[in-house]
């Protein structure tokens, strides 16, 4: 179970945020609502949210979850494969003083954004990208293996992060969309398959037994629910402009 989570607001400067979605500029103000709404539905799930103040410095920055990976025994801070990403991680570090004693940095030429890694229990798949290399995961597996915990390799070609196209809700179930639906390390989960044309909802989360969705992938939710999962809907259309999705814009622990 999760207690917390950080997340960032976005500034004004998350118009010139990195994008590939060619969805056109994200609306500020409703971005701003859809934040809020995103920070509630995370209390509804019992977590406490630790609300830091927007960075307009770093357009990316409300997308928290590609700094810092969080462990149930260290947390390590990612290097953005992203230039524009890589000021965002000190900022992060403090915080994360404040709750762990033991924090790892990713140093170049390893390149980590944390989107890319999936917590399955005490062990963290890490998906190459264009954001992630092989030294990058080199080293996290190396600072996992240093507290107990493992890690492991996955490729990927067609999305960003690993974590676009893959979520894991706990007893053995995997939400998994378009290349990640064959993968032989997948195999041994229960795969909830998301349609080609909902693949944004693959980019779910679990907290605590309810699993944050996307508003509007019908589809996608009813194969969530038939699974026993109570859902929670929550727009974040500005987000997805940039790329972004619920995994992004928080981190949980
Ligand atoms: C970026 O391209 O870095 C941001 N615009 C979106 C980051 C999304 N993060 C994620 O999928 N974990």
């Amino acid at each position: 179970m999760f207690k917390r989570a950080i997340v960032r607001k976005p500034g004004k400067s998350m118009i010139d945020g990195l994008t590939t979605a060619e969805l056109g500029l994200p609306d500020y103000e409703l971005a701003l609502v859809q934040h809020a709404d995103y920070v509630n539905a995370l209390k509804e799930c019992g977590l406490d949210v630790l609300e830091l103040d927007a960075d307009e410095e770093y357009p990316d920055s409300t997308f928290v979850e590609d700094v810092a990976l969080l462990t149930s025994k260290c947390a390590i801070i990612t290097n953005p494969g992203a230039p524009s990403r890589r000021g965002e991680t000190a900022a992060m570090k403090k915080v994360l003083q404040d709750y762990y004693a033991n924090i790892e940095k990713v140093q170049a030429p390893g390149t980590v954004e944390a989107g890319d890694i999936m917590m399955v229990g005490s062990h963290f798949y890490i998906g190459l990208s264009e954001r992630t290399n092989q030294s990058g995961a080199d080293q996290v597996i190396a600072f996992l293996e240093k507290y107990g915990l493992s890690g492991s390799v996955v490729t990927l070609k067609e999305v960003l992060h690993l974590k676009t196209g893959l979520a894991y809700l706990e007893n053995n179930n995997l939400v998994a969309c378009g290349e990640f639906l064959t993968k032989e390390e997948f195999q041994k989960f229960n795969i909830l398959e998301i349609a080609e044309d909902e693949s944004y909802a693959a980019n779910s989360i679990w907290v605590n037994d309810t699993v944050l969705l996307p508003k509007g992938f019908p589809k996608a939710r009813k194969v969530i629910e038939e699974a026993g999962y109570s859902i929670r809907e929550v727009d974040v259309s500005e987000f997805q402009k940039l790329d972004g999705g619920l995994s992004c814009l928080s981190l949980r622990f």
